[in-house]
């Protein structure tokens, strides 16, 4: 049995604007990632309440994967739904909306739900946007308990949003709740951390939930990080969940997830 398993964000919406995910016509990703071996895939959903749950738990289970998590960037992109924003409405229905992606998680066994865009931006000032991603968090943090669902709450490197980019204002964040964890992603704690690899230990037992992509956000093996070092320090974590490819879709996405799998399945065992 492997201690750790991999994945890759598969975007579940036509027209994204997104980079990182995958967005070729689903069988075919799911083809694909069972001929790489991939344990499982993770889907991107823009909107909760379009997907069809029995269908896509059914195709996704004859190829034999497993769903690893369900992330939420894609609802932000499309709808601009935000669990800091400074209007009441556009803040109840992100709110509605995790509710039912904590759901879909439940019914499609994954489990996890991200915390990642959708956390939204400082808008009017910084202090005022936490202590409200704070309150909405707080709703969310108990009714994912409620249904046996952990969110995962992702830092985000400066030029995506100005509201926690570092490790440890999100372990702060997340130490108020229960059921709320970290969602350590290569890419951004490269870019907003002194260094990623110790940055992975200081994480520690917070770690809910691992995305990859090398220093130039392309495939894991294709660019400067050191691989070997990365997973040895996550393993030392304790940490026993997915290591999720989220990279860019380049040269194209046979390479992108072989070169993947080659750089990681070994180091993964
Ligand atoms: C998503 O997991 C991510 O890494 C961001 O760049 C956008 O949400
Ligand atoms: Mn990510």
């Amino acid at each position: 049995m492997p201690r750790l398993k991999l994945s890759a964000v598969h975007a579940l919406a036509k027209g994204v604007e997104f980079y990182v995910v995958i967005k070729a016509p689903l069988e075919d990703v799911l083809r694909k990632l069972q001929g790489y071996g991939y344990d499982g895939v993770e889907y991107n959903i823009s909107n909760p309440n379009e997907v069809d749950v029995g269908e896509l738990k059914a195709k996704t289970k004859s190829y034999g994967l497993e769903i690893s998590a369900i992330s939420t960037g894609l609802s932000y992109l499309r709808y601009k739904y935000s669990l800091s924003s400074p209007s009441t409405d556009i803040r109840s229905k992100a709110i509605e909306f995790f509710k039912k992606y904590i759901e879909v998680a439940e019914k499609l066994e994954a489990y996890k739900v991200v915390v990642g865009l959708a956390r939204g931006k400082c808008e009017d000032n910084c202090n005022s946007a936490l202590k409200r991603l704070e309150e909405s968090l707080k709703i969310l943090d108990r009714y994912a308990g409620e249904h046996g669902v952990i969110l995962v709450f992702e830092p985000l490197n400066r030029y995506e949003t100005d509201l926690v980019n570092r490790l440890d204002d999100a372990i702060e964040l997340v130490s108020r709740y229960e059921n709320v964890k970290i969602l350590f992603d290569t890419f951004h704690m490269m870019l907003e951390e002194k260094d990623v690899y110790e940055a992975i230990l200081r994480a520690g037992s917070n770690i809910g939930h691992f995305h990859v992509a090398d220093s130039n956000r392309l495939a894991p093996g294709m660019g400067m990080l050191d691989w070997e070092k990365i997973i040895y320090r996550l393993l030392r974590t304790g940490y026993k969940g997915y290591v999720s490819v989220e990279s860019r879709i380049e040269p194209d996405l046979d390479t992108m997830l072989s070169v993947s799998a080659k750089t990681l399945k070994p180091l993964l065992m």
